[in-house]
């Protein structure tokens, strides 16, 4: 079968087929090579914790039942969840420390090119851990609340900071069940810890260690990878933009930018706007500078300063392909080693810039803080460079790319649903409670070939639409449903339900919330709490006519969003199964247990209207249970 006879877009489709041609092996070729993938690990049934294994159990119970520990089926795929549910949290845990120690660095004086953008966001921020604000320069400010978040990670009893902001209810739940988060790095290395052969054995409490360590992620790493980048690189605002790998461009230097973490991107970002940099750029024969992004550092510049977007996960190689990129700076995650071999087809530069992130056959210019400037500078000087290198037989741009508007906070819907003298959540609750919108959905995650290439994310969400969900978007999720333009506020008018719609007109915005990259899942959780706080609506989030799904989830990262949103009292969809089918009581336990014991849980369904339909049901017990009034024009479904 060819995977990419589902690819949703067509400008993807134009360039993988240029690439077949030209015999350039993509994503889509490596997966179908991998065909048929190990069963045992599809089910979680294999060990490798320690050097008695490898060690498999029959999924059929007809050979091994135990590992040579004695290990079983529970067990041995409960683990290996907790194992990748710690990386997962790990990652976006040490994205919020690097953004932690820049803030630090700044506030020292070490750092080149940052400067405080919300004022504002610091100071609430300071107060909520107790720094004193009042008359004091904001650098002082910005270095106390650095050294107490970084004591967070260090933290060894107690509760995080931002757990403080889930309703009581929930606060008291996870007290209650020994899964409060302590410190932000003491739950990684206990879940580690607890994985170790010989160590914990119990399904329950293997599973709860999960839920832990992904609230130290949700309501620690990632909450403040969000808050300390909305502190030096702005709070998102509305913003219109473009996407789709149309917007890179013929006639100019195009840089793209790649990974997660926005400090180096920023500053390129602004740099490339540089008069002098321009010159040098119209020196090389080119009209400009196009600073344009893949992934999630893509959605850190795109919600912030509306730099077109490129591509999603999937697109990373394509892009290369199009024979118009003259630089690709990579920082961390999402990276597929591949580009190393796809760009050395081309003219295309590829530096990494991380220093824990390195690839072989890709050069590494290492970023700092303290230089940051100097280093974009040379960057970008880099990529004008490159640009009479370009084979301009060989550029092969599609015409595609969608119009967007993102950049949706939950400081933001306060403005944007309660206007500018009135800030409030009001008018969503009440659209909520009158029926006009049945519930909101965050649709978030990664894209990839094993589901739709990006395909599912669109056909869920426009499922939801017209059964008048409000749709929140982050990731590469987003990005797809961009190129889709469903991020369009004119997307109410073609795909919502009359509900929505009229709350859409009202209000001017779009149906589908664009709120970011992937640590920006940590809005939702917090949009989720201001919908309580305004009323009518429950006392835990759990009461909410809310869901999440990451039907085209990829990376562990995905896992560990997944259990802090279902630890949070939120039900979960993913397409393809988590790997715990060989355990048929784990199983059993996530999808049907769990929601009696932490309000939410876990379905698994690849077909995206199958999906649209389970999350429709879900919220619609909600709304029962919360007694609201039935939809407003349910018998006008689309
Ligand atoms: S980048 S984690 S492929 S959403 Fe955040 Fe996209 Fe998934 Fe990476």
């Amino acid at each position: 079968m060819r995977m990419e006879k589902f690819l949703a877009d067509l400008a993807s489709k134009e360039i993988l087929d240029l690439a077949r041609k030209e015999n350039i092996q993509t994503i889509w070729e490596r997966y179908q090579l991998q065909q048929p993938q190990c069963g045992f690990g599809l089910l979680g049934l294999c060990c490798t914790n320690c050097n008695l294994g490898p060690c498999r159990i029959d999924p059929f119970g007809e050979g091994a039942e135990f590992g040579a520990c004695g290990a079983d089926r529970d067990t041995i795929s409960a683990r290996n969840l907790l194992r990748r549910t710690t990386a997962g949290a790990a990652c976006h845990n040490d994205h919020g420390r690097d953004l932690t120690l820049a803030l630090l660095a700044f506030a020292e004086g070490k750092t080149q090119g940052y400067r405080i953008k919300s004022e504002e966001k610091l100071k609430n921020i300071a107060q909520e851990f107790s720094i004193p604000v009042e008359n004091r320069p904001l650098e002082d400010i910005a270095k106390d609340l650095a050294i107490k978040i970084l004591s967070e990670y260090g933290q060894q009893k107690g509760k995080l900071t931002f757990s403080q902001r889930a309703p009581k209810k929930r606060q008291e739940l996870w007290r209650k069940l020994g899964i409060m988060p302590r410190g932000i790095d003491r739950e990684v290395v206990e879940a580690i810890s607890r994985t170790n052969m010989g160590v914990d054995h119990d399904l329950r409490s293997l599973i709860l260690a999960c839920m832990r360590v992904a609230l130290s992620d949700g309501w620690g790493g990632s909450m403040v990878a969000t808050e300390i980048s909305d502190i030096l690189f702005g709070l998102p605002s509305p913003i219109r933009s473009q996407v789709n790998l149309g917007v890179l461009k013929e006639d100019e230097v195009n840089l793209v930018v790649h990974g997660h973490v926005p400090l180096l991107s920023d500053v390129v970002a602004e740099l490339a706007l540089e008069e002098d940099l321009i010159s040098k750029a119209k020196e090389k024969g080119a009209k400009g500078i196009n600073v344009v992004g893949i992934c999630c550092t893509a959605n850190e510049v795109l919600v912030r300063r509306g730099i077109p977007v490129a591509g999603n996960f999937l697109q990373q190689e394509l892009a290369i392909i199009t024979g118009a990129v003259e630089l690709m700076l990579v920082d961390i995650q999402c990276i597929m080693p591949s580009l190393a071999k796809v760009s050395s087809c081309f003219h295309t530069k590829v530096v990494s810039t991380h220093q824990k992130a390195r690839f072989y056959g890709i050069q590494h210019i290492e970023f700092k803080e303290e230089e940051a400037t100097q280093t974009a500078r040379r960057l970008i000087e880099t990529a004008i460079e490159n640009f009479p290198k370009r084979d301009k037989s060989r550029v092969n741009i599609p015409k595609e790319k969608m119009d967007v508007v993102c950049g949706f906070t939950a400081e933001g819907i306060f403005h944007h649903l309660g206007g500018r003298y009135r800030a409030t959540y009001r008018p969503l609750n009440n659209a909520i409670i009158e029926g006009r919108i049945r519930g909101v959905v965050g649709v978030v995650g990664c894209d990839n070939p094993k589901n739709l290439s990006g395909g599912a994310h669109i056909t869920l969400v426009k499922e939801l639409l017209k059964r008048d969900v409000l749709v929140v978007q982050t990731g590469c999720a987003a990005i797809e449903c961009g190129k889709e333009g469903l991020l369009k506020p004119e997307a109410a008018f073609e795909y919502a339900g009359l509900g929505l719609r009229e709350v859409c007109e009202a209000t001017g915005l779009p149906p589908v919330l664009h709120s970011g990259a992937c640590v920006d899942n940590s809005r939702i959780l917090i949009e989720c709490c201001e919908i309580l706080k305004e009323g009518g609506l429950g006392e835990d989030i759990s009461d909410l006519p809310v869901a999440g799904a990451a039907l085209e989830w990829m990376s562990e990262k995905a896992i560990a969003i997944g259990w802090y949103a279902v630890s949070s009292g939120i039900f979960v969809v993913f397409g393809t199964p988590l790997p715990i089918l060989g355990s048929k009581n784990l199983e059993k336990f996530l999808t049907q247990e769990l929601f009696e014991i932490i309000g939410g849980g876990w379905a698994f369904e690849e077909d995206p209207v199958k999906a649209a339909k389970i999350i429709v049901s879900h919220l619609d017990k909600k709304r029962e249970k919360l007694k609201l009034r039935p939809m407003m024009y349910e018998p006008n479904l689309i």
